[in-house]
């Protein structure tokens, strides 16, 4: 079950479940089961708690939410188009499953790779690419028009690349060569390699400035397309991130979308207790960011979350994804040995029936 909450009046359409009509000034539910909206651009789904009032997911109402510009009809048209073949939530949720299965062979085969940071992005890539949020064309993969999709912690590769050839973007057969020698598949992004690789990372920290790049040419050429970030909590320790957060908002960057995947460990151990970037939240809205926080395995939340962010105008968008470092492997979850070790034969075959569809 997913379920939107507004603070502000407006009017949500939950195709199949009808239209409801929110009231000013109270905070309104809306409780659709099941799926996302098939048939219109308007998709609510999920529970968000914002860090500062009056900040966040749809505290605008969603007259926010899409605006009534000029640019209305054709975001509302895009979107539907975007929305119309999305798949339901469980369909997402086993997607999910399939490419954390994908990553770990990989990640097995190449006896090494990093399997604890792939797990926890999971919901994030499969929402972006197969949630109807991403605009792309793995037939068009150069087309100036597509949004940019950048894993700035790059060593969590293994999953984007799964989610690249379940679109099609190359064989899936490839992915049994991640990181051999002459394999396109290295075991962090290189540009020009396979293709919807659209930066080279791996050097932590470096991402959220190559998408300001690409959002400030974006604006530069006229172009509608929207770039989502990934970074990771520990990559937050970062000294660049904090100069790419300063830069975004005073831009205005509301093309850009950073999700951070926080697990709460790095390589070394905790966040926390390694370098605290509490409170997160409030340091991403100081700087001027529109800050959602969500649960990033509930994948209600990380579509809305995904769709509100791209609709949101005059401020780059901040996601605050809380995650598990190994989510879906029991013996993985929260435990950081696996940030970097690959899972031996046994535990492959454990994780893998735990990952069953
Ligand atoms: C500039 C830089 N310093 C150090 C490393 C080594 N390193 C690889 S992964 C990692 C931890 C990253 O933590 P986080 O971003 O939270 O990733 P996750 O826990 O999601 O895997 C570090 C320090 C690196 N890749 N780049």
């Amino acid at each position: 079950m997913v379920q939107g909450i507004w603070r502000t009046g407006g009017v949500a359409l939950f195709p199949g479940h009808g239209t409801a009509q929110y009231q000013p000034g109270t905070e309104n539910r809306a409780v659709p089961t099941g799926h996302l909206a098939p048939n219109t651009g308007l998709v609510a789904a999920g529970t968000f708690k914002t860090g500062l009032p009056g900040r966040g997911a749809l505290s605008g109402g969603l007259d926010r939410f899409i605006p009534p510009t000029p640019t209305f009809h054709s975001l509302r048209s895009r979107m539907t188009a975007a929305v119309s073949t999305t798949p339901s939530i469980e369909s997402l949720e086993k997607t999910a499953r399939a490419l954390r299965r994908h990553a770990l062979r990989m990640i097995a085969d190449a006896k090494s790779g990093h399997p604890g940071g792939s797990l926890s992005s999971a919901e994030i890539v499969t929402a972006l690419y197969f949630g109807g949020i991403l605009r792309h064309d793995p037939a068009n993969p150069a087309d100036p028009d597509r949004d940019r999709f950048i894993l700035s912690k790059g060593h969590g590769v293994p999953i984007l690349y799964a989610a690249l050839a379940e679109s099609g973007y190359f064989p899936l057969e490839e992915l049994k060569t991640l990181r051999q020698v002459d394999s396109r598949l290295q075991g962090h992004p290189v540009l020009g390699t396979v293709p919807g690789i659209e930066a080279s990372t791996g050097s932590l920290g470096q991402g959220l400035s190559i998408g300001i790049g690409h959002a400030v040419a974006g604006r530069l050429d006229g172009k509608q397309f929207h770039t989502f970030v990934v970074l990771g909590d520990g990559e937050c320790q970062e000294g660049q991130v904090w100069e790419a957060a300063m830069a975004a908002p005073n831009f205005e960057l509301d093309t850009l979308t950073a999700i951070i995947d926080a697990n709460r460990y790095q390589l070394d151990g905790a966040v926390e207790d390694i370098m605290s970037l509490a409170p997160i939240v409030d340091k991403f809205a100081a700087f001027g960011w529109n800050v959602l926080e969500i649960d990033g395995h509930d994948m209600g939340e990380v579509v809305a979350a995904l769709l509100q962010a791209r609709a949101h105008r005059g401020e780059p968008t901040c996601i605050i994804a809380h995650t598990v470092k190994g989510k879906g492997v029991t013996f993985m979850e929260n435990d950081n040995e696996f940030h970097g070790k690959a899972p031996n034969k046994d535990q492959l075959e454990v994780a893998l029936s735990q990952l069953a569809s």
